[in-house]
């Protein structure tokens, strides 16, 4: 093992021993107002079941951005429509054997991209091998993602709270990596008006959101105007889920 991975798999073995507050609580100690950013893989716990690897993705940072890119000409970033009939800020396209797709009829899983016919994009490998090894480090030893989907802010455009409910096995994490611009995620607990803790997600860095963390209501806000080297004004974020 080299010593990078000894390093945080001793981490992790102290984060999940260490217990924490009861489930349904946010841990306020391990998310103090300034969370060291610059710190290659570190791993913070954040709250029972979700785990933050801070920069985690950053290495292969050019072959995420090299597939965004790619995934223009197959299945383009689309403003898809809530059942509600609102467009949503959020620029959103797919990876894999399934999509998560919304429009006037429900949210749901889709073979095939209603826009062009045709099916997702295959899941590079690259990023399957992301996913799963981000899960592992926090504990989830199976999980196998079937879908992978990709969110495009750009300034001003935020996600509203919400609960992702549409996948079959709840016992399955959701693994997100945040490329490009700095965003402010919102944590918030089983009720959408429960209090939220406001949790700063950087270029490269990974969330593992298992056990009693999966069902919690989350949400981003809107997006601050910048620029990154490699993403440019935007945010780009992957959900990898086991969805069917
Ligand atoms: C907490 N995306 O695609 S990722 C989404 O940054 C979504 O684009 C956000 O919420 C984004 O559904 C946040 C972090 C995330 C994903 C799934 C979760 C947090 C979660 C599931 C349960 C609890
Ligand atoms: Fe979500």
């Amino acid at each position: 093992m080299h010593d990078r991975s000894r390093r945080v798999a001793a981490q992790i073995s102290t984060a999940a021993s260490s217990g924490g507050p009861a489930a349904g609580t946010l841990d306020e100690a391990a998310l103090p107002p300034d969370v060291p950013r610059a710190n290659a893989d570190s791993v913070e716990p954040l709250a029972p079941g979700a785990v933050v690897l801070r920069r985690f993705a950053a290495s292969i940072d050019a072959v995420l951005w090299q597939a965004v890119q790619q995934i223009e000409a197959q299945a383009p970033f689309r403003h898809m429509e809530t059942p509600g009939g609102f467009t949503m800020a959020v620029a959103m396209t797919n990876f894999g054997p399934l999509g998560w797709v919304t429009d006037k009829r429900g949210y749901r899983y889709a073979t095939i991209d209603p826009d062009s016919g045709l099916p997702w994009p295959a899941l590079p490998e690259a990023f399957r091998a992301l996913a799963v090894r981000a899960a592992r480090a926090a504990g989830f030893g199976d999980f196998e993602p079937d879908a992978c989907l990709v969110n495009r802010y750009v300034p001003g455009a935020r996600l509203s709270l919400h609960r992702d409910a549409d996948e079959r096995d709840f016992g399955q994490p959701i693994v997100s990596v945040s490329l490009g611009l700095p965003a402010t995620f919102l944590f918030g607990g089983a009720k959408r008006s429960d209090p939220t803790v406001r949790v700063p997600l950087e270029h490269g860095d990974v969330v593992v959101w298992g056990g009693d963390a999966r069902m919690r209501y989350h949400g981003v806000l809107a997006l601050k105007d910048g620029v990154d080297p490699l993403f440019g004004r935007q945010r780009i974020n992957l959900t990898f889920r086991k969805a069917g």
